[in-house]
Protein backbone atom coordinates (compact mmCIF):
# COMPACT_ATOMS: atom_id res chain seq x y z
CA UNK A 1 0.00 0.00 0.00
CA UNK A 2 1.18 3.48 -1.02
CA UNK A 3 1.91 6.06 1.61
CA UNK A 4 2.53 3.98 4.90
CA UNK A 5 6.52 3.85 3.85
CA UNK A 6 7.54 6.61 6.29
CA UNK A 7 5.57 4.58 9.28
CA UNK A 8 6.84 1.04 8.29
CA UNK A 9 10.82 2.30 7.90
CA UNK A 10 10.76 4.31 10.76
CA UNK A 11 9.08 1.63 12.65
CA UNK A 12 11.19 -1.41 11.82
CA UNK A 13 14.44 0.84 11.77
CA UNK A 14 14.43 0.50 15.48
CA UNK A 15 14.13 -3.72 15.36
CA UNK A 16 16.89 -3.70 12.79
CA UNK A 17 19.50 -5.40 15.00
CA UNK A 18 16.73 -7.82 16.36
CA UNK A 19 16.00 -9.67 13.25
CA UNK A 20 18.90 -11.78 13.65
CA UNK A 21 18.09 -13.05 16.69
CA UNK A 22 15.39 -15.73 18.11
CA UNK A 23 12.09 -13.98 20.00
CA UNK A 24 13.34 -13.59 22.83
CA UNK A 25 12.15 -10.46 25.52
CA UNK A 26 14.01 -7.95 24.09
CA UNK A 27 12.34 -8.27 20.78
CA UNK A 28 9.01 -8.04 22.56
CA UNK A 29 10.11 -5.05 24.03
CA UNK A 30 11.27 -3.24 21.12
CA UNK A 31 8.28 -3.85 19.36
CA UNK A 32 6.15 -2.38 21.98
CA UNK A 33 8.06 0.32 21.83
CA UNK A 34 8.14 1.03 17.75
CA UNK A 35 4.39 0.52 17.98
CA UNK A 36 3.89 2.99 20.48
CA UNK A 37 6.10 5.63 18.64
CA UNK A 38 4.42 4.74 15.63
CA UNK A 39 1.36 6.57 17.01
CA UNK A 40 -0.40 3.14 17.20
CA UNK A 41 -1.32 3.95 20.64
CA UNK A 42 -0.34 2.63 24.35
CA UNK A 43 -3.46 0.23 24.56
CA UNK A 44 -3.60 -0.86 21.55
CA UNK A 45 0.15 -1.65 21.05
CA UNK A 46 -0.34 -3.31 24.90
CA UNK A 47 -2.81 -5.68 23.00
CA UNK A 48 -1.09 -6.39 19.97
CA UNK A 49 2.20 -7.80 21.52
CA UNK A 50 0.33 -9.67 24.09
CA UNK A 51 -1.65 -11.25 21.74
CA UNK A 52 1.91 -11.90 19.33
CA UNK A 53 3.11 -13.58 22.57
CA UNK A 54 0.22 -15.99 22.23
CA UNK A 55 0.02 -16.78 18.80
CA UNK A 56 4.16 -16.97 18.90
CA UNK A 57 4.15 -19.44 22.03
CA UNK A 58 0.96 -21.70 20.85
CA UNK A 59 1.95 -21.67 17.35
CA UNK A 60 6.25 -22.21 18.15
CA UNK A 61 7.37 -19.27 15.87
CA UNK A 62 10.57 -18.71 17.14
CA UNK A 63 11.98 -16.58 14.20
CA UNK A 64 11.35 -13.02 14.04
CA UNK A 65 10.61 -12.81 10.46
CA UNK A 66 7.43 -15.20 11.08
CA UNK A 67 6.57 -13.29 13.88
CA UNK A 68 6.26 -10.33 11.55
CA UNK A 69 3.46 -12.36 9.39
CA UNK A 70 1.56 -13.29 12.64
CA UNK A 71 1.59 -9.48 13.48
CA UNK A 72 0.25 -8.22 10.72
CA UNK A 73 -2.77 -10.74 10.87
CA UNK A 74 -2.94 -9.94 14.63
CA UNK A 75 -3.36 -5.91 12.73
CA UNK A 76 -5.50 -6.88 10.16
CA UNK A 77 -8.53 -8.71 12.59
CA UNK A 78 -7.73 -5.22 14.35
CA UNK A 79 -8.76 -2.85 11.44
CA UNK A 80 -11.72 -4.79 10.55
CA UNK A 81 -12.97 -4.90 7.03
CA UNK A 82 -16.12 -2.87 6.99
CA UNK A 83 -16.44 -2.00 3.43
CA UNK A 84 -18.39 1.62 3.42
CA UNK A 85 -21.75 1.34 1.68
CA UNK A 86 -22.49 4.38 -0.94
CA UNK A 87 -24.79 2.55 -2.98
CA UNK A 88 -28.50 4.44 -3.75
CA UNK A 89 -29.06 8.02 -2.55
CA UNK A 90 -26.23 8.94 -0.52
CA UNK A 91 -25.22 12.66 1.82
CA UNK A 92 -21.79 12.37 2.98
CA UNK A 93 -21.02 15.01 5.83
CA UNK A 94 -17.52 16.09 5.65
CA UNK A 95 -16.15 16.57 9.05
CA UNK A 96 -13.36 17.76 10.93
CA UNK A 97 -10.19 20.23 12.27
CA UNK A 98 -8.80 23.24 10.44
CA UNK A 99 -6.79 22.20 7.58
CA UNK A 100 -7.51 18.30 7.90
CA UNK A 101 -7.77 18.02 4.06
CA UNK A 102 -12.13 18.19 4.08
CA UNK A 103 -12.11 20.08 0.84
CA UNK A 104 -9.80 18.40 -0.85
CA UNK A 105 -11.18 14.82 0.16
CA UNK A 106 -14.31 16.13 -1.31
CA UNK A 107 -12.99 16.90 -4.66
CA UNK A 108 -10.75 13.65 -5.02
CA UNK A 109 -14.22 11.35 -3.90
CA UNK A 110 -16.55 13.40 -6.45
CA UNK A 111 -13.61 12.68 -8.92
CA UNK A 112 -14.09 9.07 -8.21
CA UNK A 113 -17.85 8.94 -8.41
CA UNK A 114 -18.26 10.28 -11.24
CA UNK A 115 -15.65 7.83 -12.63
CA UNK A 116 -18.08 5.25 -11.44
CA UNK A 117 -21.11 7.17 -13.01
CA UNK A 118 -22.99 9.02 -10.85
CA UNK A 119 -24.27 12.82 -10.66
CA UNK A 120 -22.59 14.23 -7.76
CA UNK A 121 -23.65 17.90 -6.00
CA UNK A 122 -20.79 19.41 -3.79
CA UNK A 123 -22.71 21.56 -1.18
CA UNK A 124 -20.46 24.53 0.17
CA UNK A 125 -21.50 24.38 3.98
CA UNK A 126 -18.38 26.15 5.23
CA UNK A 127 -19.74 29.80 4.88
CA UNK A 128 -17.52 30.94 7.09
CA UNK A 129 -14.93 31.91 5.16
CA UNK A 130 -15.81 32.95 1.30
CA UNK A 131 -12.88 31.43 -0.04
CA UNK A 132 -13.90 28.24 0.99
CA UNK A 133 -16.63 28.52 -1.17
CA UNK A 134 -14.97 29.50 -3.91
CA UNK A 135 -12.24 26.79 -3.70
CA UNK A 136 -15.42 24.03 -3.39
CA UNK A 137 -16.19 25.81 -6.65
CA UNK A 138 -13.74 25.50 -8.50
CA UNK A 139 -13.50 21.73 -7.81
CA UNK A 140 -17.23 21.13 -8.53
CA UNK A 141 -16.50 22.74 -11.95
CA UNK A 142 -12.98 20.65 -12.84
CA UNK A 143 -15.23 17.36 -11.60
CA UNK A 144 -18.22 18.34 -13.44
CA UNK A 145 -20.29 18.36 -10.77
CA UNK A 146 -22.94 20.15 -9.30
CA UNK A 147 -22.72 22.97 -6.68
CA UNK A 148 -24.66 25.37 -4.47
CA UNK A 149 -23.18 27.42 -1.94
CA UNK A 150 -24.43 30.02 0.35
CA UNK A 151 -23.35 33.93 0.89
CA UNK A 152 -20.47 34.30 3.50
CA UNK A 153 -21.29 34.28 7.35
CA UNK A 154 -24.83 32.79 6.10
CA UNK A 155 -25.86 29.62 8.44
CA UNK A 156 -24.58 26.66 6.92
CA UNK A 157 -27.87 24.30 7.88
CA UNK A 158 -29.74 26.50 5.37
CA UNK A 159 -27.07 26.06 3.05
CA UNK A 160 -26.80 22.21 3.13
CA UNK A 161 -31.00 22.32 3.70
CA UNK A 162 -30.91 24.01 -0.03
CA UNK A 163 -28.41 21.75 -1.55
CA UNK A 164 -30.21 19.25 -0.39
CA UNK A 165 -33.29 20.55 -2.31
CA UNK A 166 -31.22 21.43 -5.37
CA UNK A 167 -30.22 17.43 -5.41
CA UNK A 168 -33.30 16.44 -5.39
CA UNK A 169 -34.56 18.63 -8.58
CA UNK A 170 -31.34 18.27 -10.27
CA UNK A 171 -31.41 14.65 -9.56
CA UNK A 172 -27.85 13.84 -8.15
CA UNK A 173 -27.59 10.87 -6.15
CA UNK A 174 -24.53 11.39 -4.21
CA UNK A 175 -24.30 14.91 -2.09
CA UNK A 176 -21.01 15.90 -0.92
CA UNK A 177 -21.35 18.20 1.71
CA UNK A 178 -18.43 20.67 3.05
CA UNK A 179 -18.18 22.16 6.76
CA UNK A 180 -16.24 24.91 7.89
CA UNK A 181 -12.94 23.18 9.95
CA UNK A 182 -13.40 24.00 13.80
CA UNK A 183 -11.61 22.73 16.86
CA UNK A 184 -13.21 19.80 18.86
CA UNK A 185 -13.09 21.61 21.89
CA UNK A 186 -15.17 24.58 20.94
CA UNK A 187 -18.62 24.13 22.17
CA UNK A 188 -20.53 26.31 20.47
CA UNK A 189 -19.33 24.78 17.23
CA UNK A 190 -19.83 21.45 18.38
CA UNK A 191 -23.45 22.48 18.79
CA UNK A 192 -24.01 24.28 15.19
CA UNK A 193 -22.35 20.72 13.58
CA UNK A 194 -25.33 18.93 15.57
CA UNK A 195 -27.84 21.46 13.62
CA UNK A 196 -26.09 20.90 10.61
CA UNK A 197 -26.53 17.10 10.81
CA UNK A 198 -29.96 16.92 12.15
CA UNK A 199 -31.07 18.81 9.10
CA UNK A 200 -29.60 16.78 7.16
CA UNK A 201 -30.89 13.60 8.60
CA UNK A 202 -34.32 14.71 8.69
CA UNK A 203 -33.94 16.63 5.19
CA UNK A 204 -32.68 13.97 3.25
CA UNK A 205 -34.21 10.96 1.26
CA UNK A 206 -31.61 8.60 1.17
CA UNK A 207 -28.59 7.29 3.39
CA UNK A 208 -26.89 10.20 5.39
CA UNK A 209 -23.46 9.28 6.07
CA UNK A 210 -20.88 11.25 8.09
CA UNK A 211 -17.12 11.28 7.55
CA UNK A 212 -14.82 12.57 9.81
CA UNK A 213 -11.41 13.90 7.62
CA UNK A 214 -7.89 13.17 10.13
CA UNK A 215 -4.72 14.36 9.45
CA UNK A 216 -2.38 11.42 9.76
CA UNK A 217 0.39 14.02 11.16
CA UNK A 218 -1.16 14.79 14.15
CA UNK A 219 -1.05 10.92 15.05
CA UNK A 220 -2.72 10.30 17.91
CA UNK A 221 -3.88 13.84 18.59
CA UNK A 222 -6.55 12.35 15.90
CA UNK A 223 -7.98 9.66 18.27
CA UNK A 224 -9.02 12.56 20.59
CA UNK A 225 -10.88 14.58 17.90
CA UNK A 226 -12.49 11.47 16.57
CA UNK A 227 -13.76 10.46 19.90
CA UNK A 228 -15.36 14.26 20.78
CA UNK A 229 -16.93 14.25 16.82
CA UNK A 230 -18.25 10.82 17.28
CA UNK A 231 -20.22 11.92 20.37
CA UNK A 232 -21.42 14.74 18.89
CA UNK A 233 -23.01 13.22 15.20
CA UNK A 234 -21.48 9.77 15.43
CA UNK A 235 -19.00 9.46 12.90
CA UNK A 236 -19.30 6.20 10.48
CA UNK A 237 -16.08 6.58 8.62
CA UNK A 238 -12.60 8.54 8.57
CA UNK A 239 -10.67 9.65 5.64
CA UNK A 240 -6.99 9.65 6.90
CA UNK A 241 -5.30 12.21 4.67
CA UNK A 242 -1.35 13.20 4.44
CA UNK A 243 -0.30 9.78 5.64
CA UNK A 244 2.44 9.91 3.26
CA UNK A 245 4.39 12.74 5.19
CA UNK A 246 4.32 10.88 8.45
CA UNK A 247 5.56 7.99 10.34
CA UNK A 248 2.83 8.17 13.11
CA UNK A 249 0.36 6.36 10.42
CA UNK A 250 -0.35 3.40 13.06
CA UNK A 251 -2.76 5.66 14.33
CA UNK A 252 -5.07 3.86 11.63
CA UNK A 253 -5.16 1.26 13.96
CA UNK A 254 -5.64 3.00 16.92
CA UNK A 255 -8.89 4.82 15.70
CA UNK A 256 -9.97 1.09 14.49
CA UNK A 257 -9.57 -0.35 17.24
CA UNK A 258 -10.31 1.75 20.08
CA UNK A 259 -13.17 3.48 18.43
CA UNK A 260 -14.55 0.72 16.32
CA UNK A 261 -14.65 3.96 13.34
CA UNK A 262 -13.58 1.82 10.43
CA UNK A 263 -10.99 4.06 8.40
CA UNK A 264 -12.48 4.57 4.44
CA UNK A 265 -10.09 6.45 2.29
CA UNK A 266 -6.84 7.39 2.73
CA UNK A 267 -4.88 10.37 1.33
CA UNK A 268 -1.41 9.70 -0.01
CA UNK A 269 0.23 12.51 -2.03
CA UNK A 270 -0.73 15.73 -3.37
CA UNK A 271 -2.01 14.57 -7.24
CA UNK A 272 -5.53 14.11 -7.64
CA UNK A 273 -6.03 10.52 -7.53
CA UNK A 274 -4.54 10.51 -4.45
CA UNK A 275 -7.05 9.09 -2.40
CA UNK A 276 -7.11 5.42 -1.58
CA UNK A 277 -9.91 3.34 -0.77
CA UNK A 278 -8.50 1.80 2.77
CA UNK A 279 -7.08 -1.96 2.61
CA UNK A 280 -7.11 -3.48 5.95
CA UNK A 281 -5.63 -6.54 4.48
CA UNK A 282 -2.70 -4.14 2.50
CA UNK A 283 -2.32 -1.91 4.94
CA UNK A 284 -1.04 -4.47 7.41
CA UNK A 285 0.74 -6.67 5.52
CA UNK A 286 2.68 -3.78 4.11
CA UNK A 287 3.50 -2.06 7.48
CA UNK A 288 4.75 -5.51 9.03
CA UNK A 289 6.37 -6.96 6.20
N1 LIG B 1 0.57 15.47 1.22
C1 LIG B 1 -0.76 15.52 1.29
N2 LIG B 1 -1.39 16.71 1.41
C2 LIG B 1 -2.74 16.73 1.49
C3 LIG B 1 -3.50 15.54 1.49
N3 LIG B 1 -4.81 15.88 1.63
C4 LIG B 1 -4.85 17.23 1.70
N4 LIG B 1 -3.62 17.76 1.63
C5 LIG B 1 -3.23 19.19 1.70
O1 LIG B 1 -3.68 19.75 2.93
C6 LIG B 1 -4.00 21.14 2.77
C7 LIG B 1 -5.37 21.45 3.37
O2 LIG B 1 -6.38 20.83 2.61
P1 LIG B 1 -7.88 21.34 2.56
O3 LIG B 1 -8.64 20.32 1.77
O4 LIG B 1 -8.00 22.74 2.15
O5 LIG B 1 -8.27 21.21 4.11
P2 LIG B 1 -9.66 21.59 4.82
O6 LIG B 1 -9.89 20.60 5.87
O7 LIG B 1 -10.73 21.79 3.81
O8 LIG B 1 -9.26 23.01 5.49
P3 LIG B 1 -10.25 24.12 6.11
O9 LIG B 1 -11.40 24.27 5.16
O10 LIG B 1 -9.39 25.35 6.18
O11 LIG B 1 -10.65 23.64 7.45
C8 LIG B 1 -3.92 21.40 1.28
O12 LIG B 1 -2.70 22.05 1.00
C9 LIG B 1 -3.94 20.02 0.65
O13 LIG B 1 -3.26 19.96 -0.60
C10 LIG B 1 -2.79 14.27 1.38
O14 LIG B 1 -3.36 13.18 1.40
N5 LIG B 1 -1.44 14.32 1.31
MG1 LIG C 1 -12.03 23.37 3.47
Amino acid sequence: MKGIEKTRNSLWSRMAGLFTRSLDEDFFEALEESLILADVGVNTALEMVEELRAVTKQKKITSPELAREALAEIAEEKLGSVQPDFSGPCLILVVGVNGAGKTTTIARLSQRFKMQGRKVMMVAGDTFRAAASEQLGQWAQRTEAQFVRGSEGSDPAAVIFDGINAARARQCDIVLCDTAGRLHSRKNLMEELKKIHSVAAKGFIGKVLTMLVLDATMGLNGLEQARVFDEAIKIDGITLTKLDGTAKGGVVLAVSDQLGIPVWFCGVGEKEDDLQPFDANAYAHTLFK
